[in-house]
Formats: C-alpha cells, sequence, structure tokens
C-alpha cells in the first residue's frame, strides 16, 4: 500500500465521501460495490478488531433480577459467553397496565448493571472453608462439600443431643428476599426449630405506627398510583438514591401536576427535584406532624365523615380512668373487645361495628351518626369520644411552639397542612428510617393521623410504607414447612440488644436524667420493661444459643456497638458458626465453616419484593461459580447430611414443645420425599401450585417475568388488572374493618404502658440524640446510592463514582470550628468506639450534626473500625408492647425496631 501523507490523507477521504453524499439520495450508498479486503494481505491478524465485533455475540441469554434488599425488583437479560456473564441488560418489557400510567419500564439501578462485573470480583467465595486459624484470622481450608456438610451436620447433632432443642439460630438476614432463596433457610429452620429474628426489626425497617393505626405496616401503592396524586410528601425517604427504579413515577407525578415536598435534615437528591424542601432537625418530625394536625383542626380542614366512619375517634372513652368503654364494663359476660360510639340520631351509646369482638363484620355505619364530641353518661359512667383527647393533645401542639424544636416556619407548616387538606389524592412515601429513630412510632402514628383527618385513604392516597405483602400462600407454606413446625420466630430488635448484649452501651452511653427527659423512661425502666414485655406479654426472645447457622446476613457489619456486638456473639456460638455466603462478607470472615451460595445470575428463583405487580424469573443463565451451589440445594444437601449421621448415630426423633424434631427424616421432610431437590425444582413447585401465577415455570422463563393476577393482591386491597393498587381499598370502598383492636384506624391506645408514658393518643416526643449523653453531635446513618448495604459496596466501578473509602458527610461550618479541612482524615468517637473516615463538606447538613451513609465494610475502615462502633441504641418500649388488640408479636408487623440513630459522637481531625 502507497504511504500518504497526513494531509493526503485528508484530502482523500474528504473528497470520497463528498463524492457519496453529493448524489444526496440512497443510491448512491446502493451503488456502492463490494471490494476485496484491501488490506487482506497486509494484514493477515485482525484479531483486535475480532475482539470487538466478538464483544456484540453471546451464546445465549438468560433472565435474572437481584435477590438482595432493594426494593427494586428489576427484570434483566443476561448474556452468557463460553459460561461466563458478560454484561446485562435492562429487558423493558413489562406491559403498561393502562395508557393513561407511565409503565414499569425500564427498571435498574447502577449496582444491577455492575453485577456481571462484581459476580467474578476476588471476593466471591468459590468452595466450601473450613477455619485453621483463629476465628476471623483469614486461615482457611478447603473442603469437599461432603466434609463440610458432615462435620457441620454432626455439630447440630451434638448441640441437640448435649443441649437439647432450640440452641441454634439458623437465621437468615435481608440479603435473600427472592421466594426460593428466602424459604429454603425458614424451611430448614421450620424443621429444626431453629432461631429465626423478624428481618424487619433487626435492622430497623418496621413502620410500627403504620401498624399501631391500620393493624398493618405492609401496605404500599403500587409506583404507579403515586402518578395521580397532586401532592406528594416525602418523609425520611430518599427516593432517588434508594428507591431508584420507581422514582421517577415521583417526578411525572410533579410534571403531571402534583407538588412534591421532601423532609430531611439534609438537601438529599431526592430534595433536590421537590417543590419544596422542608429542612428538618433530626428526629424533630413527630413535632412537626403534630403541629400540621393541629392546624388542620384549628381551621377545621378535616372531614368528619371519614373521620366517623373510618377511625377508632368516635369511640368512647370513660372519663374516670381514661380507658375506652368496653361491653365488658356494662355487662358481666361483655367482651373486652366490643367498644361504643355515641350516635347522636338517636342519643343514646351503640356497639361500634367491625371491632374484633364484633359481630358485624363491617366498619360501614349504616344509619349511625356518631358523634365526635360531647360528654354523654352510659350506665352511670361518664364518657366522651376520643376525638376530643386526641385533639386536646393536639392543640398544644402549634407551629409557634414546634418551631423550637423542628426549626420550621409557621407559615410553612400552615401553608403546608392546607395543600395537605385540599388534595384531592395525597401520598406520603415514608421511608425505612422512620424505624430507625425511637420516635418513630411516634412520628408514624401523627403521619396517619393527618391522613385520617383530611380524608386521605384508599384511592384518594395515605401513606405508603414501602412494602408490598402480596397474597403468595405457597410461598409461605414451602418457607413454613406448611405451618406444621415453625422456626423459633423471634422479636428482632428485641432479639439482637439482648443476645448481643447492646444494653451495656446503652448504659455506658446514656445520662439517665437526660434520657428520661428526652425519650420518656430512663435505661432502668427501660430493662424493666423489656423484661416484662418477654415474660408477660409475650415477645419472644430465646435466650443465648450454642451454634449459628447464618445465611445472606452480614450481622457483624449491619448491627450497633459493631465490635463489641461481634465478640459476644462469637463467644456466644462457640460451638458452631457457619455461613453461607456468596461473597467474604464482614461476617464470612469470622466464621468456623463457610458455604458457598450462587449468585443472582447462577441459580433458579423468583422475585415479587417490589413496588409492581410482576414477578420475575430467575433462569440461572450460568453455573454456579466454582463449586457454589444455590442456597436450596445448600440447605438440602445439609439436610441430607443431618439425617444421615442422625441415622448413623441412632439419634431419631427430638421432642420439643407440642412438636418433634424428626432428625432422622429431616431431608425427607425438606425436600417433600425427594420431590424438592433442587432450587429449580422448587422454584417451579412454587409457580405450578401458586394461584397467583398463570402458566408454568418455563413459559415465565421465556418472557422473564408473570405478572401477578388478581389472586396475588394484598388483603388490604384488590389487584385490579388495569389499575395501579392503592392501599386500604378494601377498608375506604367496601367498608371492611381493619386489622385492628377496634376495627377502626387506631388513635387511642388504653394499654397500660401507652398511658403511663403519655402516649394513649398521637403526640410528639423527642428521640435520644445529642442531648441524652455527654456527646455534642447527631449522628444519622442512611443509605448509599452507591451500593445495597454491603453489596458492591467495593466494587471498584462503584467505588470509582465516589471518594472510593468510607467518607463522613460534615457542614463546612461545624468543620471549620474543628480546623477541618475537605478531605481531612477525621476520628469520629463517643464513650463506645470510634472509627476514622475522610471528611466530606456537605454544606445543607445542620452544623450540630453529622452524616454518614451506612453499608461500607468493616474491613474497608481503617483498623476495621466500623461506622456502627459508635452507635449506641435503646429499644422503644411501646413497641414491645404484647398484649394489646392487635399490639401482639407478629413477624414483619409488629415488635421492636433496632435503632441506629439515637446515639451521638464527637469529631476530631486525625
Ligand atoms: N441504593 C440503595 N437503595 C436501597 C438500599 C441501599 O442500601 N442502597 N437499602 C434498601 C433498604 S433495606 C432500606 S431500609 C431503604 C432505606 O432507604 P430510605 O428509606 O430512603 O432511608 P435512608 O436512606 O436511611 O434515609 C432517607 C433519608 O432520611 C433523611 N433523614 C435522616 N434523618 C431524618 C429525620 O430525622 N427526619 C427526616 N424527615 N428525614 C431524615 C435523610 O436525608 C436520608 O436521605 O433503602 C432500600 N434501598
Ligand atoms: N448504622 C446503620 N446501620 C444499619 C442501617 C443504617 O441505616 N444505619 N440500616 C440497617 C438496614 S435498614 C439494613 S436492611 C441492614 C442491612 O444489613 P446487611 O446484613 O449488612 O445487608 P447486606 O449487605 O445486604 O448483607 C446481606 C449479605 O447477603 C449476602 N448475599 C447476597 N446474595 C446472597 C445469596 O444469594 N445467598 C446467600 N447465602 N447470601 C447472599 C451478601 O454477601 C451480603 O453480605 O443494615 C442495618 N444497619
Ligand atoms: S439491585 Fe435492585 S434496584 Fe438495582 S437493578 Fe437489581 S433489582 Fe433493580
Ligand atoms: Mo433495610
Amino acid at each position: 500500500m502507497k504511504m500518504l501523507n497526513r494531509r493526503e490523507f485528508l484530502r482523500t477521504t474528504t473528497l470520497s465521501c463528498v463524492g457519496v453524499f453529493a448524489a444526496n439520495n440512497a443510491w448512491a450508498l446502493n451503488a456502492l460495490q463490494p471490494v476485496a479486503d484491501p488490506l487482506g494481505s497486509e494484514y493477515p491478524y485482525r484479531d483486535w478488531e475480532d475482539l470487538y465485533r466478538d464483544e456484540w455475540t453471546w451464546d445465549r441469554i438468560g433472565y435474572a433480577a437481584h435477590c438482595i434488599n432493594c426494593l427494586g425488583n428489576c427484570a434483566w437479560q443476561v448474556f452468557v459467553k463460553d459460561g461466563i456473564v458478560m454484561r446485562e441488560e435492562q429487558l423493558a418489557q413489562y406491559p403498561q397496565i393502562n395508557p393513561r400510567v407511565p409503565d414499569a419500564d425500564p427498571r435498574g439501578c447502577q449496582k444491577g448493571a455492575i453485577h456481571s462485573a462484581a459476580m467474578y470480583e476476588g471476593d466471591r467465595i468459590h468452595y466450601p472453608m473450613k477455619r485453621v486459624g483463629e476465628r476471623g484470622e483469614g486461615k482457611w481450608q478447603r473442603l469437599t462439600w461432603d466434609q463440610a456438610t458432615t462435620e457441620i451436620a454432626d455439630k447440630v447433632l451434638d448441640i441437640f443431643e448435649q443441649h437439647g432443642p432450640g440452641q441454634l439460630m439458623t437465621h437468615t438476614g435481608s440479603g435473600n428476599l427472592s421466594h426460593v432463596r428466602l424459604a429454603a433457610p425458614y424451611r430448614m429452620a421450620s424443621l429444626l426449630g431453629g432461631v429465626q429474628a423478624d428481618i424487619f426489626t433487626d435492622v430497623g425497617d418496621l413502620n410500627t405506627g403504620a401498624h399501631l393505626a391500620y393493624g398493618d405496616p405492609m401496605q404500599s401503592f403500587t409506583s404507579d398510583a403515586w402518578f395521580d396524586a397532586d401532592y406528594i410528601l416525602l418523609s425520611l425517604i430518599n427516593p432517588n438514591a434508594t428507591r431508584i427504579p420507581d422514582a421517577h413515577f415521583i417526578w411525572e407525578a410533579r410534571w403531571n401536576g402534583a407538588r412534591v415536598v421532601s423532609i430531611a435534615p439534609d438537601f438529599n437528591p431526592s430534595s433536590v427535584h421537590a417543590d419544596l424542601w422542608i429542612p428538618m432537625r433530626p428526629g424533630a418530625d413527630p413535632f412537626f406532624n403534630m403541629s400540621l394536625a393541629q392546624v388542620i383542626l384549628e381551621e377545621k380542614l378535616y372531614k368528619p365523615a371519614f373521620v366517623k366512619e373510618q377511625t377508632d375517634l368516635t369511640l368512647l372513652v370513660r372519663e374516670d380512668n381514661g380507658r375506652l368503654l368496653r361491653q365488658s364494663d356494662l355487662e358481666s359476660d361483655g367482651k373486652e373487645d366490643v367498644f361504643f360510639l355515641w350516635d347522636t340520631k338517636t342519643n343514646q351509646a351503640v356497639a361500634a361495628p367491625g371491632s374484633m369482638g364484633s359481630e358485624k363484620r363491617s366498619i360501614a355505619l349504616g344509619d349511625l351518626d356518631p358523634a365526635l364530641e360531647g360528654l354523654f353518661e352510659v350506665a352511670g359512667i361518664q364518657v366522651r369520644p376520643g376525638f376530643e383527647h386526641m385533639r386536646n393533645e393536639a392543640m398544644r401542639w402549634t407551629p409557634e411552639v414546634t418551631q423550637e424544636v423542628t426549626g420550621v416556619h409557621p407559615d410553612i407548616v400552615r401553608q403546608e397542612a392546607r395543600y395537605l387538606a385540599a388534595a384531592k389524592k395525597a401520598v406520603l412515601l415514608n421511608g425505612f428510617n422512620i424505624g430507625r429513630y425511637s420516635n418513630g412510632m411516634y412520628t408514624g402514628w401523627a403521619q396517619t393521623l393527618l391522613l385520617a383527618l383530611t380524608g386521605h385513604g384508599g384511592p384518594s392516597g395515605g401513606l405508603d410504607t414501602s412494602w408490598i405483602e402480596w397474597s403468595q400462600p405457597k410461598l409461605l407454606e414451602l418457607a413454613l414447612f406448611g405451618f406444621k413446625k415453625l422456626p423459633r420466630l423471634e422479636a428482632g430488635g428485641l432479639g439482637e440488644f439482648m443476645r448481643g448484649e447492646m444494653y451495656r452501651e446503652t448504659i455506658e452511653h446514656y445520662d439517665p436524667v437526660k434520657l428520661k427527659e428526652r425519650v420518656g423512661f430512663n435505661v432502668d425502666e427501660l430493662l424493666e420493661m423489656i423484661k416484662e414485655s418477654i415474660d408477660e406479654q409475650g415477645m419472644p426472645y430465646y435466650g443465648k444459643v450454642k451454634g449459628m447457622i447464618l445465611i445472606a446476613d452480614n450481622k457483624f457489619r449491619r448491627n450497633k456497638g459493631a465490635n463489641r456486638y461481634r465478640e459476644r456473639v462469637l463467644e456466644e456460638v462457640e460451638e458452631l458458626f457457619v455461613d453461607v455466603n456468596v461473597r467474604m462478607d464482614s461476617t464470612a470472615e469470622w466464621a468456623d465453616y463457610i458455604l458457598p451460595a450462587a449468585s443472582h445470575y447462577e441459580a433458579w428463583d423468583l422475585r415479587s419484593v417490589g413496588f409492581h405487580r410482576f414477578v420475575n424469573v430467575f433462569t440461572a443463565p450460568v453455573e454456579p461459580i466454582g463449586e457454589a451451589k444455590p442456597d436450596w440445594d445448600i440447605m438440602a444437601l445439609l439436610a441430607r447430611k443431618i439425617q444421615d449421621r442422625a441415622i448413623a448415630r441412632g439419634i431419631g426423633s427430638i421432642q420439643d414443645g407440642t412438636v418433634t424434631r424428626d432428625l432422622d427424616r429431616i431431608y425427607d421432610d425438606f425436600t417433600m420425599d425427594g420431590a424438592l431437590k433442587t432450587q429449580e425444582d422448587a422454584a417451579r413447585w412454587l409457580v405450578d401450585n401458586s394461584p397467583e401465577l398463570d402458566g408454568t415455570l418455563e413459559e415465565g422463563a421465556k418472557r422473564g417475568f408473570f405478572v401477578l393476577n388478581a389472586k396475588g393482591g394484598p388483603a388490604h386491597s384488590p389487584l385490579h388488572a388495569d389499575k395501579p393498587m392503592h392501599p386500604f381499598e378494601r377498608q375506604v370502598v367496601d367498608k371492611e374493618p381493619y386489622p385492628t383492636l377496634s376495627g377502626r384506624i387506631t388513635f387511642y391506645c388504653d394499654h397500660d404502658r401507652f398511658m403511663r408514658l403519655g402516649a394513649r393518643v398521637p403526640t410528639a416526643r423527642h428521640h435520644a440524640g445529642k442531648d441524652a449523653s455527654r456527646y455534642p453531635l447527631n449522628f444519622y446513618t442512611p443509605h448509599t446510592r452507591w451500593g445495597i448495604h454491603s453489596n458492591w459496596r467495593s466494587n471498584k466501578f462503584m467505588m470509582r463514582l465516589q471518594r472510593g473509602e468510607p467518607n463522613l458527610y460534615i457542614s463546612p461550618l461545624l468543620a471549620e470550628s474543628k480546623g477541618i479541612a475537605d478531605g481531612s482524615r477525621v476520628r469520629v468517637f463517643n464513650g463506645i468506639g470510634e472509627f476514622f473516615a475522610q471528611a466530606k463538606f456537605y454544606p445543607s447538613l445542620p452544623a450540630d450534626s453529622l452524616m454518614m451513609e451506612h453499608g461500607w465494610e468493616p474491613h474497608q475502615y481503617e483498623q476495621r473500625k466500623p461506622l456502627n462502633n459508635v452507635t449506641a441504641t435503646i429499644l422503644q418500649p411501646l413497641e414491645l408492647v404484647g398484649n394489646w388488640g392487635h399490639l401482639k408479636f407478629s413477624l414483619w408487623k409488629w415488635n421492636a425496631n433496632q435503632l441506629a440513630h439515637e446515639s451521638s459522637v464527637d469529631i476530631e481531625r486525625a
């Protein structure tokens, strides 16, 4: 080939291009004739070019979502070449259910988009391993599956033989939210009688205020229902970072005319796009909410018809003792759970329909017109409607009074109260962060009050608590062994607090007098109430155990008082600590045995957790890495070995209360006599037997997802094929009772502890924070955009999008006073611990608070000291009430949260 100089080359190419385009029609291109490859003889090797061409070829496409604890649940196409996942792409094939509502496509986030890289990173676990050094020393020996599971099975049997049943914790954490991955360890726990803690409360995600009010805290809209709201309030939530695939519905609603308001202490990535950001002092929300209620009542903006029908505010309360008037007060064999209202038409007390004890299964009032105000007499007992008590309390919290606590100007409070009351459809989106403050229950309860007063429920809006409990009876049946035997289900926050002896840090950190002033109780009183809840009110805590099999739970990262907690738990489970995990997380590091699990693209599964009606199918596009196995297969193999070894050792059934633990047939039970040997078998069984899914697994696998049919609708709402879903439609439209004691939305609780702590009606209470200890700064730790907790936290692509090491957000004002520059290395500390991080300026943060996104692995910090080292915590004793109507232990519904944002710290340049 003749060598041209650069100028000549440019001239010829430009000319030939001009020649082609000058013809200005397609003929010119069609006229181009194929010529023999001019480079052929000069460049026989074209591999590097082929590399680029081949990048876009693949052997196979499969489907998957990601099974961890994000709320996205997005369908991905997974492209496989030579047995390796080369990339993933959003599927974007969900049907639009209604032409007037935006669809759910495409769904995804940046973490999901790099999983094909992350799944092959160095932290993946390839083989079963046994520790050969001290715990945590990092010395491992590779075992075969046979060796590992035989050794573990023998230890499990030893624990049964030496200590009896109930001494094994078999806990699956929040990392396994897809159906089969979730069902496998629960089924194992059901058969073994293992301790399984409530995963909502042991991380602090339960909206207890919503449960108190509605009797059901799992009551989100489908996210498309946000679209036609005209008022959206974001409270303790940051959807642009933590609900990435659904957040667009909020901003589309804004485009559609909605007013979007974000309440947060910092100008977070969602506040940025709102019509109004209300800067809230950390933990001050109940005061703000009560002041909204005050304005609504003062200005008579409330909707009496909705209040009378849907709430318990009509129920009569005794003047003498502050208790609800019960049938048992009036008749010797009267019921405790039948209540009365005052009918203004007939001027008499009438039993309110729809309560737990009522024969009427409807809350419709018919001809009744109950009073909201007035003093009445029933059989010589003076009574008045709860509405008056609620109002008296709310009227204390004028916007002028609460401004001192919240920092929010009264004009803003009045303005937003009026917007809320005027809205046709108002949606209040509550983040899970609400559960991580000790006054979160107060925040949530007051929010439900605001919505009820202004008539927002069902089609006219309401509370969105970020979770939908679809009706999936077969999933529960599979997970809980047909309800024939159950795990030892434990109150989550309570279990962690007791087992990890976190109360030791509580005692150390808080000033008892100041704590009582702030939250209404001191540590001694708290410990007494905890004891009372366990001993007398049925809050389950099973005490210390001897061994632990942990699945998909980064326990030593997420828990409070982190390193001290870890030491205590390791001491407790001295005999056995097994971790089943996809990667070497900060918990697997400390295990005796590690069993390698298949990742998202390596196992069959289904997933429905999310804000939409699509059940994604995982089709196992590739084989598991190394010798990893799907979680179901791992549990089945473990069951097999326990059964074999039990038979060999002559161990049969062991009596455990009213059931037997049949160790000699546990594999047969686990697999339904061999029918469900693999994760794929279990996924197929679910599809074949679930009424809410139409078609076969194969059909779902061809599409990548199922669309839930009407049978999948949750308890509180029908699932219409062509309409977004609204929580409590059945109550608001169909007048079905709420699953509460009174059958109505609850705003009066006459349980002793509620009465004693001044919380029988919604009110405002502080969280502990900086004023309850010696340390001057509030410290709160929300979730990061760059990981789902610890998942993908150390991935190189995610690290490149941020500072790449644990970083702490600080107000420049505070930084200046401490001599800290942007990028400085800082030490954050209090009496119970310390950690080091890089300071990052964040001007919108209050100068008396620090913020740090949680989720960094302890091993990413200097000296392996994580942020949770400085989080001392308490429990909210009201959330531990276990003997009042719907306030009794219920998995994922009612028990006490672990609280992340209660302690305080100081900071210095390090
Ligand atoms: N990218 C990503 N997404 C996730 C997760 C993740 O780790 N990463 N985790 C998932 C899980 S399990 C959860 S629990 C959720 C958590 O996600 P969210 O429910 O959004 O909760 P957080 O991120 O903890 O906090 C949300 C916001 O609360 C604000 N905030 C802090 N204190 C207060 C306060 O006192 N009052 C008010 N009004 N606001 C306050 C902060 O500005 C913060 O931005 O996200 C889920 N989605
Ligand atoms: N300070 C502070 N602490 C907090 C919070 C906070 O806001 N502040 N938030 C709390 C909240 S809301 C949450 S939800 C928790 C989250 O707490 P973590 O338990 O830390 O959550 P993940 O990082 O999701 O851990 C799940 C583990 O499951 C593993 N895993 C993933 N897929 C699979 C699989 O298919 N099979 C198996 N066997 N394992 C798998 C992953 O390796 C991962 O380590 O943290 C809580 N801790
Ligand atoms: S991690 Fe969750 S939100 Fe992100 S793409 Fe996967 S399923 Fe969707
Ligand atoms: Mo969470």
